[in-house]
């Protein structure tokens, strides 16, 4: 076994081998680009080297840079995780050259793998099942044209250079083929340089099922079942499991004999994933083989009770896979949901930021997260959003069900936008209780799986305020503490005011709405006026964030996250933002009503469509953005006029950067 390896990673993988190494007591290396100086994954290694600029191709791309750490640093192996570097041919070669040995496959494997039409050519011949079509050399029009009336319909053209989804088109029937397989090789030619096409029988209905298999130096080759990865959006898994929903015994047995003489055709060592279409009749074919350990290899872990990344070390050390076929077992049912800084209401569009508060479900036998960031860290742009790994464990499939709706609703993200919303309501679905996945749920169901923005309800606007008072209370009494007067009534807050009622108006802006909140001091508590009728709260702060709440006698805890006017109500596993109105706020009063006036990514400001001090409507555009490759608006949040800008046309913001300084105007004047 080693006693030093390289990742050649960043994020949660890194973090996550790392944390088998230091297990299995080898010493870690880690790598970084300039964005990654104080990335979890730099603090867990043993030790850790600089590799250049915080774009990847700057950096984690480069072998020869990697390579020259690894051989610097006494390294004997490089882990290379997924992505990046993991399924290039030449670099697991160029470790070889170098003395290091590769933690994954063979370059010739890699290679083999990495056509996926001679992929398909050679696992045909090795008696791998694959969809009834046509995959040979042959191009002419007519020729095609007959081929695909014998396959029968509808049946799909796909680019033989392409995969991940890119350049497919699906032919209703015999007489759109000709018009189609056109679009195609252009789309090919354009594409990827070379309008080869392959035909295919058309599932309709397939579902991802993909085996993991291993195989050692030695000649043994097994798998670990199945993992179910049918929820997709745009060729991007969103939530894996293990087992298969509906899985019987028998065509585990096949689809795991199949990918292990998948495995076997091209003299595979280390961990591979074997996907292939599942039919609903039953029939599976191969699709397409993964050299390297796949993002969603916890749910397997979580089911064999197996350790991956140490098979993955033990088998690149020369030893044998430490078990028979027979050996191993399924226990229970794990789900896995890959928590992403995007925003599914906007298209999935990345949300970069900082991570201002991250909490997340405790870890223990049925919860286990995988991350790379903590509090405080940054998503940037350089890199893939996801924020963590949410995996669940249970006895059986209902029960991880239930695991992970809990666990999704305890996470909690204040400072970018999370699909963590969407992926409860994927857990929640019926018909994902029901196991009805295929890849296509997220399309049949989206109705319910984007549901519309509510107006905050009186319980989150109850919260907020109560969130406010709590502020107001602890800052009055600060004033009382450190004035000569202890006992003087300006510093009290009973609401207690000369010639005043003893009332408080807290102003919000709730996405474009102004709402105001009237709060009547009474004794131990408040009356609040509140959209829906009135409602006496009382709360107290338990711990930094969070809020014991009385609401109209129903105990509530939920968490408050301030982040200068913007309030983040976290409760019952949703999360709320308000932008608090404070006209009292000294020497900040510009800073009032400017919830949405700061920039939601860097960018370039494109056009400025209001005028200093004119009057403009709530929902007026003020200045438009670009920003990753959108346009994006900034509105008036509410009636008022900009008092200014602070960037011209052309000027380059940075995320969170203040736009522009906007003065609200009010129906009431506070009080
Ligand atoms: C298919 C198919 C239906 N029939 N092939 C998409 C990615 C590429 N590697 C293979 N893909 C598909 N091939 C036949 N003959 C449907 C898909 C497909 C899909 C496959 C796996 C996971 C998600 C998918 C989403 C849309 C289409």
């Amino acid at each position: 076994m080693f006693d030093k390896i390289l990742i050649a990673n960043r994020g949660e993988i890194a973090c996550r081998i790392i944390r088998s190494a230091k297990r299995l007591g080898i010493r870690t290396v880690a790598v970084y680009s300039d964005a990654d100086a104080g990335a979890l994954h730099v603090k867990l290694a043993d030790e850790a080297h600089h590799i250049g600029p915080a774009p990847a191709r700057e950096s984690y791309l480069i072998a020869e840079r990697i390579l020259d750490v690894a051989v610097r640093s006494g390294a004997q192996a490089v882990h290379p995780g997924y992505g990046f570097l993991s399924e290039n041919a030449a670099f697991a070669e160029a470790c070889a050259q170098a003395g290091i040995i590769f933690i994954g496959p063979p370059g010739a494997a890699i290679r083999a793998m990495g056509s996926k039409s001679a992929a398909k050519e050679i696992m045909g011949a090795a008696g791998v099942p694959l969809v009834p079509g046509y995959h040979g050399q042959e191009q002419g029009a007519e020729f095609l044209q007959s081929e695909a009336d014998r396959i029968g319909y509808p049946l799909l053209i796909k680019a033989s250079a392409g995969g991940g989804g890119k350049g497919m088109r699906v032919v209703a029937g015999s007489a759109d083929f000709a018009d189609a397989l056109a679009g195609a090789r252009r789309e090919a030619m354009s594409g990827f340089g070379d309008d080869h096409v392959l035909l295919e029988r058309y599932l309709t209905k397939p579902r991802h099922i993909e085996i993991q298999v291993f195989a050692d130096s030695h000649g043994n080759a097994l798998h670990l079942f199945e993992r179910d990865c049918s929820i997709q959006r745009r060729h991007q898994k969103v939530i894996e499991e293990a087992p298969a929903s509906g899985m019987t015994a028998s065509l585990r047995e096949q689809m795991g004999a199949a990918a292990v003489a998948a495995a076997r055709a091209i003299n595979y060592v280390g961990a591979g994933t074997v996907e292939f279409l599942l039919d609903e009749d039953g029939s599976f074919y191969f699709m397409e083989m993964n050299t390297r350990l796949q993002v969603e290899h916890p749910v397997t872990e979580m089911i064999t009770g197996l350790d991956l990344v140490e098979w993955q070390l033990l088998v690149a050390a020369g030893e044998p896979v430490p078990c028979l076929q027979e050996q191993l077992g399924i226990c229970g049912h794990a789900i896995e949901a890959r928590i992403y800084a995007e925003d599914p209401t906007r298209e999935f569009l990345p949300s970069i930021g900082k991570l201002r508060h991250l909490r997340t479900p405790a870890e223990n036998t049925h919860v286990r997260i995988d991350s790379g960031v903590r509090q405080g860290d940054e998503v940037s742009m350089h890199y893939d959003p996801m924020i963590a790994k949410l995996v669940v464990w249970d006895r059986d499939r209902s029960s991880a069900i239930r695991r992970l709706r809990q666990a999704l609703a305890e996470f909690q993200v204040v400072g970018v936008t999370t699909n963590t919303i969407f992926l409860g309501s994927i857990a929640a679905h019926p018909a994902f209780a029901a196991g009805e996945v295929d890849t296509g749920f997220i399309e049949r169901h989206r109705t319910a799986l984007f549901p519309e923005e509510a107006p905050a309800s009186d319980r989150i606007l109850a919260l907020a305020s109560l969130e406010v008072m709590l502020e107001l209370e602890t800052e009055a009494g600060q004033r009382a503490c450190s004035s000569s007067d202890l006992y003087s009534p300006w510093h009290q807050m009973s609401g207690w005011r000369l010639n005043f009622d003893n009332h408080h108006d807290i102003y919000f802006i709730d996405g474009d709405h102004p709402v105001t909140v009237v709060v009547h001091y009474r004794p131990g508590g408040y009356l609040l006026d509140l959209p829906g009728g009135t409602l006496f709260v009382r709360g107290e702060r338990h711990e930094s964030d969070d809020i014991l709440a009385d609401l109209g006698g129903m105990r509530v805890k939920a968490t408050v996250v301030r982040s200068g006017n913007i309030l983040t109500v976290l409760d019952q596993g949703k999360s709320h933002l308000l932008t608090w109105h404070d006209p009292g706020a000294a020497g900040d009063e510009d800073e009032a009503a400017v919830g949405r006036l700061t920039a939601p990514m860097p960018g370039k400001v494109v056009a400025i469509m209001a005028e200093i001090g004119a009057r403009v409507e709530r929902g007026a555009p003020l200045m438009i953005l670009e920003a990753m490759k959108m346009e994006h608006t900034i509105n008036a949040p509410c009636n008022g006029a900009v008092a200014e800008f602070h960037f011209a046309v052309g000027g380059v913001v940075n995320e969170g950067a203040e736009l522009l300084e906007f003065t609200a105007e009010l129906e009431q004047s506070a009080s």
